[in-house]
């Protein structure tokens, strides 16, 4: 990510601020021998995948002011953790002109703040049950030496500019999604009764990584039988019996933007009644609501409209009396925003926008008969509608049969 994809990107966060106030952004710091993972934010503004840098960003009364701090090389640390970058390479691949490092940040942010109004910070939400995160930490000197500066999350600002996804940002996640389907094509032909839901998992990986991407999007869930009613299952424990379907909701992470990707696979090979009666009222709700995907729709609509349908599934099948009880069997939201965050910035109450991408994902969950269905597709709204970015991904019945079929 360089330049002249992210310098835009400041500009219009910058423009959106009124004068006096600031724009404070901490990239995430290194965990002691874990992988590292740039915070979206601070990755989405400088394009940088480096540890502890700090972005600032100012509308002064004489234009707008950027800074950015990253850390002095210091030869005994880079003996462990490699070489840092240096100012000169940061600087070309941003296109921030003051550079400065680390140690000069609370001497710099003083210098600004008593015409500061506002500071915008990647805070987090503040909670009273959990620990303050790093970037308020560090902004607490703020609060205390300079009481007038009000200190908020960015969120407010930053969601508007990026739950709209430019053409770049939407060849990254089709790349994600096309990796993720491949991968998942791939399980259905290798997977047997009687391995275990972790060795699928670990097959997945493998497969993302050797398409050259490195991290999932998020906890992989792999759920037989039964264990596809826990909504959020991750354990990926258990050995696969005969007869069951298989739910895998997993997503490959390419350049920060993660796929998110849901479908069901009987592991025997063919789908039995029961599972095909359920898989074809969740596909059916899944089509439908898709196609009603357009600049102008609200995606609260399109959750109620997918409760609707269930609804009148769930009575058809005989699970329900009465359509309103829907929630017993979908008990979740119909899908959310997608991005950089698997659960990506833009809300429940949102209007969809041309350049917005939403994941489409019903679901049918009946614990008594260890049996739970869910269908998971990637959309983008467009001008005309939508494009289901996964829509090479099989889910129909008769083709996700014929590719287990192949299997010898
Ligand atoms: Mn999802």
């Amino acid at each position: 990510m360089n330049r002249e994809i992210t310098m835009p990107r400041r500009e219009k966060l910058l423009a959106s601020l009124s004068e006096n106030e600031a724009v404070v952004i901490f990239a995430a710091s290194v965990g002691k021998l874990e992988k590292f993972k740039q915070e979206n934010n601070f990755l989405y503004l400088t394009g940088l995948n480096i540890p502890d840098a700090i972005y600032f960003g100012m509308k002064g009364a004489k234009g707008n002011v950027e800074h950015l701090f990253i850390q002095r090389g210091i030869p005994e640390r880079e003996v462990w953790e490699g070489k840092m970058m240096d100012l000169g390479t940061a600087a070309e691949t941003s296109g921030i002109r003051g550079m400065k490092y680390l140690d000069e940040f609370e001497g710099v942010l003083s210098g600004y703040c008593p015409a500061i109004q506002t500071i915008h910070a990647n805070i987090g939400n503040l909670e009273l049950s959990r620990p303050l995160s790093y970037p308020m930490f560090r902004l607490l000197p703020v609060r205390e030496r300079f009481p007038h500066i009000h200190i908020k999350d960015i969120s407010e600002l930053i969601t508007p500019l990026r739950k709209i996804k430019s053409d770049w940002e939407i060849q990254q996640l089709q790349r994600a999604i096309d990796v993720t389907g491949k991968g998942i094509m791939d399980i259905w032909e290798t997977a047997r009764v009687g391995m275990y839901e972790y060795e699928l998992e670990a097959m997945l990986f493998y497969r993302i990584q050797k398409s050259g991407l490195k991290h999932w999007g998020f906890t992989p869930i792999i759920a037989s039988g039964g264990n596809a009613a826990t909504l959020h299952y991750d354990k990926n424990e258990c050995q696969i019996e005969a007869g069951q379907l298989v739910l895998m909701d997993v997503g490959a992470d390419y350049m920060n933007y993660s796929a998110d990707i849901t479908r069901c696979f009987p592991i025997s090979g063919t789908f039995s009644e029961r599972q095909k009666q359920v898989y074809s009222a969740v596909l059916k709700t899944n089509k439908e609501i898709t196609s009603m995907i357009a600049p102008g729709v609200k995606l609260m609509d399109l959750h109620l409209r997918s409760r609707e349908i269930i609804g009148e599934e769930l009575v058809a099948m005989g699970l329900l009396d009465n359509a309103f009880e829907v929630s017993k069997y979908y008990m979740h939201g119909l899908g959310h925003f997608l991005g950089m965050d698997t659960h990506d910035l833009g809300g429940r109450d949102a209007v969809l926008e041309p350049g917005n991408v939403i994941t489409v994902e019903p679901g049918i969950y009946i614990p008594e008969e260890k049996l739970g269905v869910r269908i998971e597709d990637d959309v983008l709204v467009t001008e005309e509608g939508y494009c289901v970015l996964s829509q090479n991904i099989p889910k129909e019945i008769s083709e996700i049969e014929e590719i287990l079929s192949a299997r010898s």
